[in-house]
């Protein structure tokens, strides 16, 4: 079943320029982009984004990063989205990610980690509604869909 996670290109991917290679990756493994919107998030929704940090010690430093320059909020929809994104983004501390996947081939950083994806269903479903309305997420044919194991 098909199913959409949320995912950010956060600044540190915008500015070191690794937006087409990290969108590149989602496209190639035959994940659909519903979504997608570029912004300097504002803190109120910073903060409703990261409000399960909200007692950890890194909570501000982390808010004042997502907000620290533009970065690119997008939908992606599949087979198991929400886990088979968070397996190509790899652990959050970049320094132990696997090599091959986001964070492990692009990144050094366990903050300025390159980019965030929900971590499950539930979430997923928070997360869109914060960054998108229902008119700014897309369906449209995949004519390899099929090929891809998806019924469209
Ligand atoms: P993930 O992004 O892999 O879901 P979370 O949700 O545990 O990771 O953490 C959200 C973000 O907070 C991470 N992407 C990272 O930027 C930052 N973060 C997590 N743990 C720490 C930490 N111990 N020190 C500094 N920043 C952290």
């Amino acid at each position: 079943m098909s199913e959409r996670t949320f995912v950010m290109i956060k600044p540190d991917g915008v500015s070191r320029r690794l937006c087409g290679r990290v969108i590149a990756r989602y496209e190639s493994k035959g994940l659909r982009l519903a979504g997608m919107k570029m912004q300097i998030v504002a803190r109120e929704l910073a903060e409703r984004h990261y409000a399960e940090h909200k007692y950890k010690p890194f909570y501000g430093d982390l808010v004042d990063f997502i907000m620290s320059g533009p970065s690119i909020a997008m939908v992606w929809e599949g087979p198991n989205a929400v886990e088979v994104v968070r397996k190509m983004n790899g652990a959050t501390n970049s320094l132990k990610a696997d090599p091959g996947t986001i964070r492990g081939d692009l990144g050094l950083s366990l903050q300025n980690n390159v980019v965030h994806a929900s971590d499950s269903p539930e979430t997923a479903q928070r997360e869109i509604g914060l960054y998108f309305t229902d008119a700014e997420l897309w369906d449209y044919p995949m004519p390899d869909a099929a090929w891809l194991g998806q019924k469209s």
